[in-house]
């Protein structure tokens, strides 16, 4: 870093390649994406092209290895155009990067060529539909036969249900709790494996939402990600970037409201004036910008101290996603109230990033679990 608050010239440099693939192939489009529910698999192609498929993966296995604040930075960057496909692209890179940090030599050969390319998709699947927040309550059953698993139970909410070809499914291979749970790779064409229907969401429309279903699936054993009992911990692990990327799609969508009311402010005249000549206004977006510069600072911190492995990176990470979207939902909510009525429609890109940024409070773990982790740990000392 060229000074402590500073990004380098490298992540600057990634950054702006990511705003201008951002510019170039989603925010011209997102505004149909989310009208159609139209999945953009070739602009996901597109930004694996780029590395943006394997942004933590190691350069040994083909990814692009750098670190969660560059992470960061292509979310945020990729937001601004559309939240919904850059965090799908963030949940494909987290089993990405479980697979290269957690599995056999055998499956990362098998599955990580494929990934980084985004040829195929990853999937993440751990919530149930009876164990949301409480994910170490899981059900879903893998038992061993031979050189096997046979795999039964439902996953719920998994982003790209259907369309991926690949899910890192965590499973119960032993006792209740966290320790009895494994995380294997499942192949959506594997016998057994069937989806619900694509979910009818608020917002996140450019991507599919399916149910897993999963019938006495056999999985061979070597498809085990980590060492049976270690599944709950390597999904957390996971987590503990996923959290970063959501916050900073938060931020992105944000920054792009906080833009737009900016600029429409200056426009729209009312009372003979501007309304940006209103005292109101430029204090409400005093107010965003500086409730958005604070929840980056904080994220960016929490990203450095994950690619760090510091030891309260858990507890950081949990805290920059809470207020990050937090905040982001906030500004934007402030960015539509100053669109009027205009706000509220689609012929304005406002509403679909409040849609869009509304369930980033709720999944990769709720606002709620958030504190918990945080109050947790701070007690713990
Ligand atoms: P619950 O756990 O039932 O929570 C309901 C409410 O109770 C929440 O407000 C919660 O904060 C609160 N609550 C629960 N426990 C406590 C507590 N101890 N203290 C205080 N409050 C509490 N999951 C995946 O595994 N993979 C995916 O790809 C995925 N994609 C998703 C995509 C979408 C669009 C959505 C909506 C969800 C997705 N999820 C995915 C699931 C998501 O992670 C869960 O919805 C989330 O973790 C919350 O679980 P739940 O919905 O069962 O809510
Ligand atoms: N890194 C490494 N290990 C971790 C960890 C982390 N971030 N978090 C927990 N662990 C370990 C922990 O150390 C413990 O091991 P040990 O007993 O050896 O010390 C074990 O895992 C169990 O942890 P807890 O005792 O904290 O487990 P508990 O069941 O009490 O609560 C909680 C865990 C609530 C934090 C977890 O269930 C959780 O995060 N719930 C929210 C679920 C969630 O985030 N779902 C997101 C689904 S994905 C999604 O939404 C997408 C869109 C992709």
């Amino acid at each position: 870093m060229t000074n402590q608050f500073d990004l380098t010239d490298d992540q600057r440099e990634i950054q702006e390649l990511a705003r201008r693939f951002t510019a170039d192939r989603i925010t011209p489009f997102a505004g149909e994406w989310d009208e159609k529910h139209h999945f953009p698999r070739d602009v996901v192609q597109a930004a694996a092209e780029l590395g943006f498929g394997a942004i933590y993966v190691s350069e040994e296995s083909g990814g692009i290895g750098l670190g969660r604040l560059e992470a960061a930075l292509i979310m945020e960057a990729m937001a601004y155009g559309c939240p919904s496909t850059s965090a799908f692209i963030s949940i494909h890179n987290m089993a990405a990067w479980m697979l290269d940090r957690f599995g056999s030599a055998e499956i990362k050969d098998r599955y990580l060529p494929r990934l980084v390319g985004a040829e195929w998709l990853a999937s993440y699947c751990l919530t149930e539909p009876s164990s949301g927040s409480d994910a170490a309550a899981l059900k879903t059953r893998a038992v061993r036969d031979g050189d096997h698993y046979v795999v039964t139970g439902t996953k719920q909410f998994i982003s790209g249900g259907g369309e991926n070809e690949l899910y890192l499914v965590m499973c119960r291979t032993g006792a209740e709790g966290p320790k009895g749970i494994s995380c294997l790779a499942i192949e959506r064409d594997m016998p057994g494996v069937s989806f619900g229907a694509n979910e009818k969401k608020l917002g996140w429309h450019s991507q599919p939402t399916r149910a897993v279903i999963l019938e006495e699936v056999r999985v061979p054993v070597a498809n085990l990600v980590g060492g049976e009992g270690e599944g709950f911990r390597i999904a957390m692990m996971g987590l503990d970037g996923g959290r970063l990327n959501i916050g900073a799609c938060s931020l992105g969508g944000a920054q792009r409201c906080l833009d737009e009311a900016v600029a429409y402010t200056k426009e729209r005249k009312q009372f003979g004036q501007a309304i940006a000549d209103f005292q109101n206004t430029q204090f409400m977006l005093a107010d965003m910008a500086t409730e958005l510069e604070a929840a980056r600072a904080l994220l960016y911190m929490a990203a450095a101290k994950v690619t760090a492995n510091a030891p309260d990176k858990t507890r950081f990470a949990a805290m920059a996603k809470r207020l990050a979207t937090d905040t982001g939902s906030a500004v934007v909510d402030r960015a539509l109230q100053l669109h009027g009525g205009y706000g509220y429609l689609q012929d304005y890109p406002i509403e679909r990033f409040w849609r869009d940024l509304r369930v980033h409070s709720i999944l990769e773990g709720t606002n709620q679990v958030m504190r918990m982790i945080v109050g947790r740990d701070l007690l713990r000392q």
